[in-house]
């Protein structure tokens, strides 16, 4: 059976997801050709026209109103069969990574996690499993701060997930992207999705709202919610 390396790329909007794969696949010879890429997002991308332009097979996944990572996971399956239809060897998503505490990453699968230098230094404590159950953290944008911020960044990263990889990538000019490259040469393949399993349970989202209620009143509250505890 044919084995396909499957990375999943998560990260904020904007942090510079599809400047750093573009780096990273130029930077090995060969995989053009042999990979194709699955932007996940909300409401709308031009990623695919980039990747196409570059010469890279890709595709687009709209979750609309649904968390895009709840969308990736009910997708990935076939998602995996139309790149073995492809005969590529390696399947990259890039995960736009809005709600914070869900994650596409998967177990064995090589998790990264791009974070933008520029966006405050309290931004890893404040991201959730698709920056703690990563494999290697890349951070970019570091062009524009001082070494001094750089290293606070990376400590606040390594506070919350001590054991990736950190990795500093310019996602304009490239540099450091070929690690990024040797690494992913040592990542895992799998011959089928229904061996695969998340990194970390989705949060449930099942109340009266998902369902498209718009009214505030308790009374039309129904399902799985929170009350804010007020002092
Ligand atoms: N100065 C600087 N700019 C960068 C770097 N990496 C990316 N950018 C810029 O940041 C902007 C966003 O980069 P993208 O690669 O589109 O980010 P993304 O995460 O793929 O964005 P979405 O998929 O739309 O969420 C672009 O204007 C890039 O040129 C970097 O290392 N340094
Ligand atoms: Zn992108
Ligand atoms: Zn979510």
């Amino acid at each position: 059976m044919d084995e396909i390396r499957l990375i999943t790329i998560a990260g904020p909007p904007s942090s510079g997801k599809t400047s750093v794969i573009l780096k990273m696949i130029e930077s090995v010879e060969g995989l053009k050709c042999q990979c194709g890429v699955i932007k996940f997002d909300c409401i709308s991308s031009l990623d695919e026209e980039r990747y196409t332009q570059a010469g890279i097979t890709a595709q687009t996944g709209i979750a609309g109103n649904l968390c895009p990572d709840h969308y990736f996971v009910s997708n990935i399956e076939a998602c995996l069969a139309w790149a073995k239809e492809n005969q590529f060897n390696t399947l990259i998503t890039e995960s736009a990574g809005l709600c914070n505490r869900c994650a596409p990453h998967l177990k064995e699968m090589m998790a990264i996690c791009v974070l933008d230098n520029l966006s405050g230094i309290n931004t890893p404590l404040k991201t959730g499993p698709m920056l703690k159950l990563a494999d290697v953290v890349v951070v970019t944008k570091s062009d524009l701060v001082s070494q001094a911020e750089r290293e606070v960044f990376r400590y606040k990263i390594q506070q919350v997930n001590p054991k990736a990889t950190v990795l500093f990538i310019n996602g304009i000019t490239g540099q450091g992207a070929d690690k990024l490259a040797r690494m992913i040469g040592l990542a895992k393949s799998v011959s089928n999705a229904e061996s695969l399993k998340l990194r970390f349970s989705m949060p449930a989202a099942l109340c009266s709202y998902c369902l498209g209620e718009t009214r505030v009143g308790e009374d039309f509250q129904v399902g799985l919610n929170r009350k804010i505890k007020l002092s």
